[in-house]
This record gives C-alpha cells, sequence and structure tokens, in this order.
C-alpha cells in the first residue's frame, strides 16, 4: 500500500490508538515476561535519547504514558503498553506496544550497557510475539556502528524491521538530504522489503498518522494467516 492509500486509512487507526492503549506492566529481567501469553507485540528500540518513550506517547495521544526526560538512560526495562482493540482474524490476541531500554548509553560504568544489552537480546531473540521492531535513529545524531549492527543482527535472525528517523523538527534539510543517502547507500546491499523509511516529529506531531497506520496494518497482516 503506497502511502496516499493509506492516508485514506488514518481515520481508522487514529481511533485505534486514540484513547485506548493502558501502561501493561514492567520487566527488569526477561525471564519473568510472561512467555505463553497470546499476544501480538511491536517493539520500539533505539539509542538512548532518540525519543522513544516519547513517540509512545505521542502515537497514543497520552503525554503520562511513559516516562521521557531529558537525560539518556530514563528507560531501563522493557515496559508493555496495551491496546485495548481487537483484530477480528484474532479476536482473542492481546496487542501490545513494547517501550524498550536504550543502548549505547552507561549510566555507572559498564555494568548498566551490558545488563541492558543482554535484556534487549533476549527480547529481540526469543520472543515469539514479537511481530516487528520499529527501529528509532535521531535524525540529527544519524545512523551510528550500534544502529547499523542492530539492523544487520534483524537480518542475520530474520527479524521484520522498520526504521524511523525520529526528532525531524530539528534536524535541519541538509542534514536530512545527507542522512537519506548514507542510508541509501547502507541498505544497498540489504533488502529493506519495500519499507520506506519514515521520518516523523513527535514534538510537531509530523508523520504520526501515517506511523499509526503503519503499525496498524503490521498487527492487522501479522494475523491474516492464523
Ligand atoms: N525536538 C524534539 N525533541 C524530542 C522529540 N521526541 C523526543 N524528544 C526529546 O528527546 C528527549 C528524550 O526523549 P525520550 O522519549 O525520553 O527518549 P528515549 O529514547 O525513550 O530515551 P531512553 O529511555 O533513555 O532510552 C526528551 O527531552 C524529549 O523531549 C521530537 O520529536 N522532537
Ligand atoms: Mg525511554
Amino acid at each position: 500500500m503506497n502511502i496516499s492509500e493509506k492516508k485514506k486509512n488514518f481515520k481508522y487507526s487514529d481511533n485505534f490508538f486514540h484513547n485506548h492503549v493502558t501502561f501493561s506492566e514492567s520487566y527488569f529481567e526477561f525471564d519473568k515476561v510472561p512467555t505463553e501469553r497470546d499476544s501480538i507485540e511491536i517493539a520500539i528500540l533505539g539509542r538512548s535519547n532518540v525519543g522513544k518513550s516519547t513517540l509512545i506517547n505521542n502515537l497514543c495521544m497520552n503525554k503520562n504514558l511513559a516516562f521521557t526526560s531529558k537525560r539518556p538512560g530514563c528507560t531501563v526495562s522493557i515496559n508493555f503498553y496495551k491496546i485495548n482493540q481487537k483484530i477480528e482474524k484474532a479476536s482473542k490476541a492481546e496487542i501490545f506496544l513494547v517501550d524498550l531500554p536504550g543502548y549505547g548509553y552507561a549510566r555507572k560504568g559498564g555494568q548498566d550497557i551490558k545488563k541492558i544489552s543482554n535484556l534487549i537480546n533476549k527480547y529481540l531473540i526469543k520472543r515469539k510475539q514479537l511481530i516487528k521492531i520499529y527501529l528509532l535513529i535521531d535524525s540529527r545524531v544519524g545512523l551510528q556502528p550500534t544502529d547499523a549492527e542492530f539492523i544487520n543482527f534483524f537480518h542475520q535472525n530474520n527479524l521484520e524491521y522498520q526504521i524511523v528517523l525520529t526528532k525531524i523538527d530539528k534536524a535541519k534539510k541538509v542534514d536530512l538530504d545527507n542522512l537519506d543517502i548514507l542510508l541509501k547507500s547502507f541498505f544497498q546491499g540489504l533488502d529493506l522489503a519495500g519499507n520506506e523509511i519514515l521520518k516523523v516529529s513527535a514534538k510537531e506531531k509530523i508523520n504520526l498518522d501515517l506511523l499509526r497506520n503503519t503499525m496498524m496494518e503490521d498487527f492487522i497482516s501479522s494475523c491474516k494467516d492464523d
């Protein structure tokens, strides 16, 4: 589906998120996450401070859902936000947005980085309910080596993903153009599976409707063969 076709469905997908999302639970260890839950999950991943939690709040139109901070290292647990809607084809499945801790930031020496990357990696590799990863990249900071490592990791492990550039309200046009060129060359050898790179601003609410729609379509299509 192209962007103009998607726009027709925005009302429906805005409503899918609006007032229907509640905090469910947090886990500091992957082994505590319930394994046999009948759920479908989209994870939000990215470097610390890229804007993951802010994006979740703005997608769900609820500023008080996820904790956000100017300082990096704010989210240190896996946080589940439940979308209280059902998908016809899988009427029993619970639907979650999952806010992951940010990578690349050490709060207390090197300890945290290792613990957090273990938590993220376990969730990404072991979670059967995970249908797609939305990898956020700060449009002002650009693609960092750790982001590239994750993208390679997705390909090695056949994980579905979508790249989202954040904070485009703050990026200069020239930086966005340069980042476009860099990403195009990075992805040349990799199959992006037809997914366009999305560019959003939570602050200025740019392309959030498109992002909601893309996520809703992911949830629906993950249930098609059930
Ligand atoms: N200008 C601008 N600032 C943003 C935007 N999104 C988030 N921010 C700011 O970026 C900072 C970090 O936001 P968070 O949402 O806490 O980032 P995070 O990725 O969840 O960070 P961790 O939990 O540490 O991994 C905050 O000061 C936000 O206000 C945006 O679209 N535009
Ligand atoms: Mg956060």
